[in-house]
């Protein structure tokens, strides 16, 4: 065989499976937008390897993306997939390749097609109708497949033994032309539907309409309004309840879950007397409770932002797992969510006199599609790992020594009480300020504890008592701002420390946030000028 050909047959296969995967994910991308999140195969399959990926690799790349890791997984995922349909055209080697090759490629590639449509199928919550953009988008994948490896039907093995006469040359460049063009057309509309299919947004609002059209009633029992000595009055801290919009997000879907409450339930059952099920309807005719607490995530790092703090309306899951009537040999729930995700706190958290929530409202407005719409529980002094359950559904009343929770699989500890920490937010890490008076303010928090005294230190110098703003709750941070007088020109160290009111000193060893949260005092440099 002519080598030229053979590489100009696989080149063409392999042209021809890219276009056929751009087509396949950029109209079933596109038809996904009328159904929502669930139907889009790009973001399932994406949605699909994120609980397979080992810890070691996660890690790292959500250290170096930071926010960026979902479209970044996203991209990856179009690109192996591309990758994949070019391998596989390039079997069926275009014009030099013989029929049988042609149909072992279509074999392959439609074996390829119908594994976004099991994601789809196989996620939580899935409908048939899912599968439908996906069954399409596979189906326009193959006729374009096939249409580009015929678009060159002049050629073949007949051909390729005259292909040294001239006019067969010319008819030869005439037909690679037109493959060029036809398959450039077919990629760059599939590149354009996945593009506007990938307004993974404009998914993400179907979620949002349901939010506005849920009415929250009037809590029952209101949270006292945050006084103004709960500030510390640094200009440039961070403020004291955190709004929605800035509140760090953790979880591991790529779109959050779009739920109308009407279809939403809340079912309580494993070691109980009676299972209990709630619908929203029945959750907002309880009399509902507001409390400001301070969520915080296990994998923040010393100095990090994965905490906040909001005033969250919900029903104490302790009175709905009385309705239940645990068992006396239970000591954990495992709470469920649609998504799949799933959390084991310590049965004794979620009954004893601490206001853990069912929660429907954040800041005086339903929860965000992405912080957890329609409902989820907060617990406070527990990472939102072991207790945080955005979207929950069920609450499976259990035991340590026969569940486990989702991070708990992956490497993390299963219980995990928040620890002591703080944090310098003024100046902001290599800041030049100018020299005398520096201001230096920041936040602690000692979930269930609350903070008893933060203590600052300039450079090597002795531990300076901080002052403090007002408590809240314990179960919120508290500000605290100190001032160091005639600071020198030239660089500095600050570094902090908080002690609870159970004498806890936050300790200066560092470790790594994996298995239950990193230590160490936050220190940060700047200059005086
Ligand atoms: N369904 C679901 N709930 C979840 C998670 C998740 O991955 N899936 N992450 C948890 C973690 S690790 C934390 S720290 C909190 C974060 O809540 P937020 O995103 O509203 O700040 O949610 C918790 N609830
Ligand atoms: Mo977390």
């Amino acid at each position: 065989m002519n080598r030229r050909h053979h590489v100009e047959g696989r080149a063409r296969g392999a042209a021809a499976g890219i276009a056929a995967a751009l087509v396949l994910f950029g109209a079933a991308d596109l038809l996904a937008r009328a159904l929502g999140p669930p139907a889009a195969p790009l973001l399932t399959l994406g949605q699909t390897l994120i609980p397979l990926a080992p810890p070691a690799v996660v890690e790292p790349v959500i250290d170096l993306l930071g926010r960026n890791d979902k479209p970044f997984l996203i991209a990856c995922t179009g690109l192996a997939a591309l990758a994949l349909g070019g391998l596989i055209g390039s079997l069926a080697r275009g014009g030099t390749g013989s029929a049988r090759r042609t149909r072992l490629a279509t074999l392959l590639l439609t074996a390829a097609g119908l594994v976004p449509v099991a994601a789809i199928l196989l996620q939580p919550g899935a409908r048939p109708a899912d599968a439908v953009p996906a069954l399409v988008g596979l189906v326009l994948g193959l006729i374009v497949f096939r249409l580009l490896l015929g678009s060159h039907r002049p050629g073949g093995p007949a051909r390729e033994a005259h292909a040294s006469s001239t006019g067969e040359a010319a008819a030869g460049q005439a037909d690679r032309r037109q493959f060029i063009r036809l398959a450039g057309v077919l990629a760059a509309a599939g590149a354009a539907a996945v593009a506007a299919g990938q307004t993974v947004a404009s998914l993400a609002q179907d979620a949002g309409a349901a939010v506005t059209r849920l009415v929250l009633p009037e809590p029952a029992r209101k949270a006292p309004a945050i006084p103004a000595s709960a500030s510390a009055n640094v200009a440039g801290a961070v403020p004291f309840v955190t709004d929605p919009e800035d509140f760090y997000r953790i979880d591991t879907v790529l779109a959050p879950p779009a739920i109308e409450p009407v279809e939403w339930s809340l079912r309580i059952h494993g070691m109980v007397e009676n299972e209990v099920t709630l619908t929203m309807e029945d959750v907002l005719d309880l009399p509902l409770e507001e409390h400001h607490i301070t969520l915080t995530c296990v994998s923040n790092p010393v100095g990090g932002d994965l905490v906040g703090t909001a005033t969250w309306l919900g029903f104490p899951v302790r009175e709905l797992l009385g309705r239940a009537g645990p068992s006396q040999d239970a000591d954990m729930v495992l709470s469920h969510s649609f998504d799949g995700f799933t959390a084991s706190t310590p049965l004794a958290a979620l009954t004893d006199e601490r206001d853990a929530l069912l929660a429907v409202g954040m800041n005086g407005a339903p929860l965000p599609p992405e912080h957890g719409f329609p409902a989820r529980l907060v617990v406070p002094g527990l990472y939102g790992f072991v207790s945080a359950t955005k979207w929950v559904t069920e609450l499976e009343v259990t035991r340590f020594d026969e569940k486990t929770a989702y991070w708990t699989d992956r490497g993390w500890d299963a219980q995990a009480p928040i620890l002591v920490a703080s944090r310098i937010e003024v100046p902001k890490p290599l800041a030049t300020v100018s020299a005398g008076n520096v201001r230096v303010g920041g936040t602690a928090w000692a979930q269930r504890s609350g903070i008893e005294s933060v203590e600052v230190r300039l450079d090597d110098g002795d531990w300076t008592e901080a002052a403090l703003a007002e408590e809240v709750t314990i179960d919120t941070w508290r500000q605290w701002r100190t001032d160091f007088a005639e600071v020198e020109p030239g660089s500095h160290t600050l570094t902090v420390r908080a002690t609870d009111k159970d004498g806890t000193v936050q300790t200066a060893k560092r470790r790594d946030p994996i298995p239950n949260s990193a230590t160490g005092h936050h220190h940060i440099q700047f200059r005086v000028e």
